[in-house]
């Protein structure tokens, strides 16, 4: 009989490669060591460090599936799992920069940029020296982006770009901006573009006042006629889905990476279950304790093999978008659930900032939300299910 690990039900360590391994190990040596010791302050005093960006650059974390020619490292899509699963263990708001830079910023220019475009952003992107950000969200169009209002409207040399976009990660301290706009040359169909931090017209305030992702900076980005040449636009998509094919890589990335942030809290609840003492025992020696634990375990074993089955199918270019919505949804609504109830069991120190739990489950009510919320993925599968469309 095989032996059994409470860390690692199902053996997922088996079931890696040796390079997988070590760019784990690598994500988790920087995240413990660097990113750890920072995020308590970083979130209280919502603060967002743009080094980090760097760092993550230094150690090769960025865009890991780039190819090496423009700076990435060619990796698999489990790899980039893995890294996201370590980083969001820390939080939820560092992961989200890492993700926006690799699956949002640079697989969009990689996967539909020309040429000119690879060679001038990618690299600068995978070092961390340029920040990127990706603007689909409106104020008035959120779940449905088809309902956009940012236009493109031709000029002589390009483009003119009028809008705002809403809830930006990055936005405040970005220098490369992929914006998605209906633009009136192509029938008005939705086309990606690439825009700078300068440009005339082009803006990018912070949003205050979030209670969750507090060390990851939001801002809105607000374009009152932006010029851009040509070479602005993303050549090689038209259509909801150009931007459904970053999301579909990010949002597979977040069902790693909030398993890493759920098992933080049970790791966490574990032991302040060992170490707590009521009715002369630990309180990990009651029933309703164990259940927990036992059901959390459970929930992230099967939400990290879930994941990992995706992650292959995506290397073997066989994954489809309702199996990153079974992921997405799934693993987010679990982690949730699991730290919810990680800070239930801290009892009063479960409050605290220094339990670090309720932490991750105000980060997690944002990651239940964007990248399409819980229910629309619902809606998805239902859609798929059914062969009816749900939406309106
Ligand atoms: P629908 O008619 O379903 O599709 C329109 C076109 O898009 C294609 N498509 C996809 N292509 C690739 N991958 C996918 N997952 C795709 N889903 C759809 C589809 O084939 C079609 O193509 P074509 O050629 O026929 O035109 O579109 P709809 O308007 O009915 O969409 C409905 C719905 C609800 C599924 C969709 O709009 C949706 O997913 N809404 C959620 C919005 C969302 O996820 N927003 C995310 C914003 S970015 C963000 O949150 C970043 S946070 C990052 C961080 O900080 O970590
Ligand atoms: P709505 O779409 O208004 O939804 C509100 C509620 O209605 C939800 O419960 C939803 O499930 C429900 N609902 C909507 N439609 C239906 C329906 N048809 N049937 C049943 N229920 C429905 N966006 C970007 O483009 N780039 C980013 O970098 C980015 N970063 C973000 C960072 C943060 C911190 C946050 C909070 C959001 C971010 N977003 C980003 C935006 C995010 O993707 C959206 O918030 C999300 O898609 C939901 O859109 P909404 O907020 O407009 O909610």
């Amino acid at each position: 009989l095989g032996r059994f690990d409470w860390e690692d039900p199902f053996r997922l360590d088996d079931q890696l490669t040796e390079e997988e391994r070590m760019l784990r190990d690598a994500a988790r040596a920087y995240a413990q060591d660097k990113l750890q010791p920072r995020v308590i302050a970083a979130y209280r005093d919502e603060t967002t460090d743009p080094d980090i960006f760097r760092e993550m650059g230094e150690m090769g974390l960025l865009g890991v599936t780039v190819a090496e020619e423009y700076g990435g490292i060619g990796a698999g899509y489990v790899s980039y799992g893995l890294i996201a699963r370590e980083i969001e263990r820390v939080d939820s708001g560092y992961r989200s920069m890492m993700s926006v830079q690799s699956s949002l910023v640079m697989y969009p220019i990689y996967a539909y940029g020309s040429e000119e475009q690879r060679q001038k952003y990618l690299p600068k992107l995978a070092t961390g020296e340029w920040i990127g950000c990706f603007g689909l969200t409106e104020p008035d169009a959120g779940s449905d982006p088809a309902g956009m209002k940012t236009v493109a409207k031709k000029t002589d040399g390009g483009y003119v770009l009028s809008g705002s976009k809403m809830w930006i990660s990055n936005s405040p301290i970005a220098d490369v901006f992929v914006v998605w706009a209906k633009s009136e040359a192509h029938g008005g169909k939705i086309r990606g573009f690439i825009l700078e931090k300068g440009a005339k017209g082009l803006s990018a305030p912070k949003i205050g006042g979030k209670l969750s992702l507090r060390a990851s900076i939001t801002g809105e980005i607000v374009m009152d006629g932006v010029e851009v040449g040509e070479d602005a636009l993303l050549p090689n998509v038209e259509g909801l889905k150009g931007p459904f094919g970053c999301l579909n890589r990010a949002r597979y990335g977040i069902s790693w990476g909030v398993m890493g942030a759920a098992e933080f809290c049970m790791h966490a609840a574990r032991q302040y279950g060992l170490d707590r003492q009521q009715f002369k025992r630990p309180i990990a020696q009651t029933q309703l304790f164990q259940l927990k634990l036992a059901d959390m375990m459970t929930e992230i074993g099967l939400g990290l093999q879930a994941s990992l089955r995706v992650g292959r199918l995506l290397d073997e270019a066989k994954a489809a978008p309702e199996m990153i919505s079974i992921v997405k949804r799934n693993n987010c609504g679990k982690a949730l659930e699991i730290a919810r109830r990680a800070r239930d069991m801290h009892g009063g120190n479960g409050i605290s900032e220094e339990y670090q739990v309720m932490r991750h489950m105000t980060n997690l009510e944002t990651v239940n939300t964007y990248e399409g919320t819980h229910d629309v993925h619902a809606l998805i599968l239902g859609r798929s299910i059914t062969g009816l469309q749900a939406f309106f």
